[in-house]
């Protein structure tokens, strides 16, 4: 029997090699970025108020993420009969320097990486890391055009100060509400206890944040919560993992139940990419010491390269065509 073309060469299998993202090229070098997307680690997890862990966040969702990468070229999907990432190029850029107790330093090196990818025209995608990292990621947009922040999370993530401490994992949002380039926000998954007490809702409302708990989104269903966030915006989407429900992101340091399951999230993001165009991603607080199964680390890899896809099938920007 004749040799498949499919036979030459390796056959590279998930579990061969090393764990860039989605086995992408690693590029060291970050003023040497040439690709449509970058990965940057952000392996920072002193802003938790309760378990740490989420510094490994990085290492596991790249692990995850090479589940996805099976050597042919793009993820056909049947439903939609769209191949997504075919000629889309991703690169890894590895992490940002951390250095320990020192919040301010450590931010400082993620702002420059994500700085990087933006003024290589890439679009940047940021694996944290507890959700203090985005506070830098939303610094590095302060020389761009103005956004729109779409968040998923079980926590409104709005403390203004306690005790000192601005730039921990519960004041993300409120850091970003105050910045004039961010001129809208909507709040996605907002349940339960967290950090943020009645004070930070109401000045969330006041910045004109639009704020739905996962009971509301599933009421409103996905058209009716895309018609409430701003049309042709260029949105920045910030994922905390403990926005899914814990049955299926155990893998976390603040899960609360009640949360979203896997198409709900997914199908709001497909949507959000036709509405506007999404121009930076972070997800955060993937802590891999609670995820015994590694299911969080999989869905965290699943639903980044599914968006990505999705991104991208819309824009047609990547360079590499998209087949459709
Ligand atoms: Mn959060």
């Amino acid at each position: 029997m004749a040799a498949h073309g499919y036979d030459n060469g390796r056959l590279n299998l998930p579990f061969v090699g090393i764990s860039t993202f989605a086995k992408s090229p690693y590029v060291e070098n970050w003023d040497q970025i040439a690709a449509d997307i970058a990965i940057l680690g952000a392996p920072f997890d002193f802003g938790t108020q309760w378990r740490s862990g989420a510094r490994f966040g990085p290492r596991s969702i790249r692990e995850a993420s090479t589940l996805f990468a099976f050597g042919h070229a793009g993820a056909y999907d049947h439903e939609d009969d769209v191949t997504y990432l075919e000629g889309v190029r991703i690169v890894d850029i590895g992490d940002a320097d951390i250095i320990h107790t020192d919040t301010i330093s450590s931010h400082a090196n993620i702002e420059i990486g994500v700085r990087k990818i933006l003024a290589a025209g890439a679009l940047p995608v940021v694996l944290g890391g507890d959700h203090s990292i985005n506070i830098p990621c939303i610094n590095a947009f302060g020389d761009q055009a103005p956004i729109h922040l779409v968040q998923f999370d079980a926590h409104l993530d709005f403390v203004d100060e306690r005790h000192g401490v601005r730039y921990g994992h519960g004041s993300p949002m409120r850091r970003a509400s105050e910045k004039p380039w961010v001129t809208g926000m909507t709040q996605l998954g907002i349940r339960n206890v967290s950090s943020t007490a009645k004070e930070g809702y109401d000045h969330a409302r006041a910045q004109g944040s639009d704020i739905l708990s996962v009971r509301q989104i599933r009421n409103l269903g996905v058209e009716g919560v895309l018609n409430r966030i701003p049309a042709g915006e260029r949105y920045y989407l910030s994922i905390d993992i403990d926005g899914f429900d814990p049955s299926i992101a155990p893998g976390t340091g603040t899960p609360s139940h009640g949360g979203f399951i896997y198409y709900e999230v997914l199908e709001l993001i497909a949507g959000l990419a036709k509405r506007g165009t999404i121009v930076g991603v972070d997800l955060v607080e993937v802590a891999p010491d609670y995820d015994h199964t590694g299911t969080t680390a999989i869905l965290a890899a699943q639903l980044l390269l599914n968006t990505i896809g999705r991104i991208f099938a819309v824009s047609g920007r990547a360079v590499g065509k998209i087949s459709r």
